[in-house]
């Protein structure tokens, strides 16, 4: 193969590769769930998310504090302090059943459900 023919079919195969990881990435871009945390409340109640999904929690609790957390065997994570206004993203990597909570308020409850 000469030098030029390498270099062509170098230029062809690279974008591929590229082509292809900007569609993995839209798609695994494209998976957001968005929850609010309203009246002490997270709204909805439930999710139900593809694996791989990012759930964003946005604070729409006037001057309220909170703080979203989850623990169990497969999968944790602890948001710490989430102030009025401020939107915590978190990826759902594990299928599973998880409850999310508030560390302030520990009524509110979210079912998140990841296929
Ligand atoms: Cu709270």
């Amino acid at each position: 193969m000469t030098t030029r023919r390498f270099a062509r079919l170098s230029i062809a195969m690279g974008g591929a590769a590229l082509s292809l990881f900007l569609g993995a990435w839209a798609a695994w871009a494209a998976n957001v769930a968005t929850v609010t945390q309203s009246n002490r409340k997270f709204q909805p109640p439930e999710v139900e998310v593809p694996r791989g999904s990012v759930v964003r929690f946005v604070n729409d609790d006037g001057s309220l504090l909170h703080h979203v957390y989850t623990t169990s065997p497969g999968f944790d994570f602890d948001s710490g302090e989430q102030e009025p206004g401020k939107v915590v993203e978190e990826r759902f990597n594990v299928p599973g059943t998880y409850v999310v909570m508030c560390g302030i308020h520990p009524k509110m409850h979210l079912k998140v459900t990841v296929r």
